[in-house]
């Protein structure tokens, strides 16, 4: 059985769960918290992020690596789209999920909010998660809601860029930040079907409970 490594509220080790729970595929969590990590794990992971993944002797770090590496091993059903426009729009919005919206997302709204009061003694800077909700993010929303025109971001197939989009989502979520339907309908009706798929809510059950009252 495959290896997970990395805690769960990394949204870069939600993806690669995600593609695994979609292609039904049992695994282990072992959930290194990336700080201050060993030396062992660095063999595996040298910039010491998570995830990390162990396949037997295999060993490979990146989500979006493992979710290649995934998609090869197990091909069904397939996460990757054959056209070859939608399979590279399918990794541009992984990629912007992965680069435009974690920026925002995950320190200054996630961290801020939730992780660096709780496990860091950090006080929340409201200034920081003000600016990140009212004049970051709603660009970043805005371009998301032209781009949806039904329940997949890509065509007519859920795929990685759902993965890589709606794994930020839930850090946003876990922060107590909706999306505004008046404002952004397409795109908040997207990510509440998106996160309401088996292979999301699942996560979403396990990870909630740790962040109640903590925001
Ligand atoms: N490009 C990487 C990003 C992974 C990443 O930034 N992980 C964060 C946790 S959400 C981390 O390990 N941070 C620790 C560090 O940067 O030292 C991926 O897709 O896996």
């Amino acid at each position: 059985m495959p290896t997970v490594l990395g805690i769960n509220a990394s949204p870069f080790v939600r993806k690669v769960r995600v593609a695994l729970a979609e292609k039904g595929v049992q695994y282990d969590l072992d959930p290194v918290i990336p700080v201050k990590v060993s030396d062992d794990f660095k063999k595996i992971s040298p910039m010491g992020k998570v995830p990390a993944y162990r396949d037997g002797d295999k060993t490979l770090c990146d989500s979006s690596v493992i979710c290649a590496y995934i998609e090869k091993v197990y091909p069904n059903p397939a996460l990757y789209p054959s056209d070859p426009y939608d399979y590279a729009r399918a990794l541009w919005f992984e990629e912007y999920g992965d680069a435009a919206l974690v920026q925002v997302f995950g320190p200054k709204i996630f961290f801020q909010r939730v992780i660096g009061p709780a496990f860091f003694q950090q006080k929340t800077d409201e200034a920081v998660v003000d600016k990140a909700i009212n004049e970051e993010m709603p660009p970043l929303l805005t371009y998301l809601e032209s781009q949806i025109g039904g329940d997949f971001i890509v065509g007519k197939q859920f795929s990685i860029g759902d993965i890589g989009l709606g794994s930020q989502f839930v850090n946003l979520q876990h922060a107590g930040v909706q999306v505004d339907a008046a404002r952004w309908p397409k795109l908040a009706k997207y990510v509440a079907g998106i996160l309401a798929r088996p292979s999301f809510k699942a996560l979403i059950d396990e990870e909630s409970p740790q962040f109640a009252g903590l925001r």
